[in-house]
């Protein structure tokens, strides 16, 4: 079994020490840090989130799984930061109110921080005035809202409205990602920009910085 296979099985056991160990061993062999994150962690999760969505594993499996994944990340992260140079540009970032899943959100942090961009990490449960007041006082060119829940979804819309109501509308660019979200829900609630994945995230987010 290549260590990359090995890396996505012991991540969905939950072996957090295993995988820390094999992302190490890999990063020592020289094999790329994104082919690691990508084939590795991300490939372990997605398949431990198929079986989350078919009852053949349950939260706690699922927690493990996601503890394991977030260790490999921070050994991943100073190699996807390393070419990182002056900022180019300063945006928020959160999951939105009434949802926990920060995963995908740090990856989605992590790029941009690994484009040269200054992220300002909201965290998770983010109310819609929490997004708008931070883009205010720390003159953010882009609020970046995460959802993974479709019961979460519509916050983005609140969070676009709020942006009206304080009149920084045309001044602040609103993105929007995470699993149910669609570029025809981004374009339904005004938002401006929709990417599938965390890095095109980062690219979108460099060039709406640089527009503004
Ligand atoms: Co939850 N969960 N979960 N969960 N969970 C999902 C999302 C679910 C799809 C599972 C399922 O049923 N198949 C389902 C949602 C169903 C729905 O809404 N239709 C679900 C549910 C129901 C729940 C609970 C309600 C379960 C319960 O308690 N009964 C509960 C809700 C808690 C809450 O938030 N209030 C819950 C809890 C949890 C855990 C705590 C156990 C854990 C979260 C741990 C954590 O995040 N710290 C968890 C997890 C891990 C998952 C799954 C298995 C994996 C999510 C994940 O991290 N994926 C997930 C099933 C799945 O997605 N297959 C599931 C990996 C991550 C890298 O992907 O976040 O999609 P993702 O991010 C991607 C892109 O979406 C994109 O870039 C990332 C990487 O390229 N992206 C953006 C994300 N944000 C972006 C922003 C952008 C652009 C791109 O611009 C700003």
């Amino acid at each position: 079994m290549s260590i990359i296979s090995e890396i996505s099985e012991n991540l969905q056991k939950g072996r957090l020490k295993t995988v820390k160990e094999l992302v190490n061993s890999a990063i020592d062999e020289g094999i790329d840090p994104s082919k690691i994150l990508n084939d590795g962690l991300l490939s372990g999760m997605n398949i431990i989130g198929e079986k989350f969505k078919n009852n053949q594993v349950y939260v706690p499996e699922v927690l493990v799984a996601a503890r394991a994944m977030n260790a490999g990340i921070e050994l991943l992260k100073p190699l996807l930061n390393k070419e990182k140079i002056k900022s180019k540009g300063r945006v928020c970032i959160g999951t939105v109110q009434g949802d926990l899943h920060d995963i995908g959100k740090n990856l989605v942090k992590m790029m941009m921080e690994s484009k040269g961009l200054e992220v300002i990490d909201l965290g998770t449960d983010v109310s819609p005035e929490a997004f708008v007041n931070t883009a205010i006082e720390k003159s953010c060119h882009v609020i970046c809202c995460s959802a993974l829940l479709t019961t979460t979804m519509d916050v983005m819309s609140e969070v676009v409205k709020c942006a009206e109501k304080a009149g920084i509308r045309d001044k602040v660019k609103i993105m929007v990602g995470g699993a149910p979200i669609t570029r025809e829900f981004c374009e339904r609630i005004g938002a401006d920009c929709y990417t599938s994945d965390a890095a095109s995230a980062a690219d979108a987010a460099v060039e709406l910085c640089a527009v503004q």
